[in-house]
């Protein structure tokens, strides 16, 4: 790869701007160079910099100092790299995120995983098909309203559904304070809903189940097929899952970054109350009625938000949903809690034998 001095890309393009020119700075004075992480596969990146293209892998030192998988480069990452060769750079840092959709990361461990780094917007994308389900979208706002990004939901396939304004109404129930747009991404002009969130610079990304559409909207957006999307002969056999494999970022035409994300089968959450709080804001609002102002809607006498579930006004599935996800980023924040107690006590007795073997050495000396 031509590493010179010709300049093929712009980075304002990719949205580099002054504040990340100043984050920077450091790593210019060590020779590094900008990049932005477009792919992300495994253990696999692709970032562009001003000179094009070029594959990635993180240094030694990079990943020596890395805390946990989330400290490892993520799609729409900005990172400071050292081109090595032809056709090939080390990660040395990774510029601070503005924002970033992460979830737990799948198994026992208590990781969080970056998703998709750096975003504007997140289309929470479903499709109203016989996949729809409410409850995920609740699971996916939570995440987004803690992400930094903005949610859109995305309602896709809108053709095979007659009674669109009852799932809109229905979706709006479950998502206060988000906007919600239904597109059809086979259909001519079927996208225009987007468009308003498609703005040159601006970092969108479509994340999602399998088989919603997600990488169909984004070649529609494009003109040109280029990612693989489901046929419909799989899809109609209820096969082909997780088409796309990997996390990328295209640019439009028009200007606009996306992002295509494969479908998640689970969505651990790794959030925060407040973004609980945004996504089931009506009981925010109920629950500043309640008698005990640490009131856990549960058991409490005097409870504002239990008492609108027996008189009809909140939905039943609606509390249900809260208290699941609460309990679920409780026991989350637990065992957080645990890793980094374990982690001091690490790092209180590597001290203490330090200390041990300092004073043995030094008895020794002066016996
Ligand atoms: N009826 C209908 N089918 C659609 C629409 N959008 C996408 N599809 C079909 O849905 C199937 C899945 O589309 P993909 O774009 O591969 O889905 P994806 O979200 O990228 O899935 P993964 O890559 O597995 O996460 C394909 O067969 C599409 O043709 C739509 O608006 N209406
Ligand atoms: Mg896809
Ligand atoms: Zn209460």
């Amino acid at each position: 790869m031509p590493y010179g001095s010709t300049i093929m890309i712009d980075l304002t393009e990719y949205g580099w701007n002054a504040a990340l020119a100043e984050a920077f700075e450091p790593s210019a004075n060590e020779g590094l160079i900008p990049s932005r992480v477009v792919k992300q596969s495994r253990d696999r990146s692709t970032v562009v910099t001003a000179a094009g293209e070029v594959a990635a892998e993180v240094s030694g030192r990079f990943r020596h100092r890395a805390q946990g998988p989330a400290g490892f480069p993520a799609v729409g990452d900005w990172a400071a790299v050292r081109p090595v060769e032809r056709g090939s750079c080390l990660i040395e840092a990774l510029l601070p995120r503005r924002s970033c959709f992460t979830r737990k990361a799948a198994g026992e461990a208590v990781e969080a995983q970056v998703v998709a780094s750096n975003v504007d917007s997140v289309f929470l994308v479903s499709g109203l098909d016989g996949d729809f389900n409410l409850r995920r979208i609740e699971r996916y706002l939570t995440i987004a309203w803690s992400s930094g990004a903005e949610p859109v939901i995305v309602l896709n396939k809108a053709d095979l559904r007659p009674d669109l304004a009852d799932v809109v109404a229905e979706t709006a129930l479950v998502a206060p304070g988000a906007p919600i747009v239904t597109v059809r991404a086979l259909a001519e002009g079927g996208l225009d809903g987007l468009v308003p969130y498609l703005i040159a610079g601006r970092t969108v990304a479509f994340l999602g189940s399998s088989g919603v559409g997600k990488s169909t909207m984004i070649n529609r957006l494009l003109g040109e097929d280029r990612f693989a999307t489901a046929s419909m002969s799989d899809a109609a056999a209820g096969r082909g899952r997780h088409t796309t494999t990997a996390r990328e970022l295209v640019r439009l035409p028009g200007g606009a970054l996306l992002i295509d994300t494969p479908g998640m089968r689970e969505l651990g959450l790794w959030a925060d109350d407040e973004g609980l709080d945004r996504t089931f804001d009506e009981i925010d609002g109920l629950a500043a009625r309640c008698r005990f102002p640490d009131c856990g809607h549960e058991h409490e006498p005097g409870c504002a938000v239990r008492e609108a579930v027996e008189a009809g006004t909140l939905d039943r599935r609606r509390w249900e949903s809260f208290l699941k996800l609460r309990r679920e980023l409780r026991f989350l924040e637990l065992k957080k809690d645990e890793k980094t107690r374990r982690q001091r006590e690490k790092a209180v007795g590597r001290e203490f034998h330090a200390r041990l073997k300092e004073v043995k050495k030094h008895k020794l000396r002066y016996r």
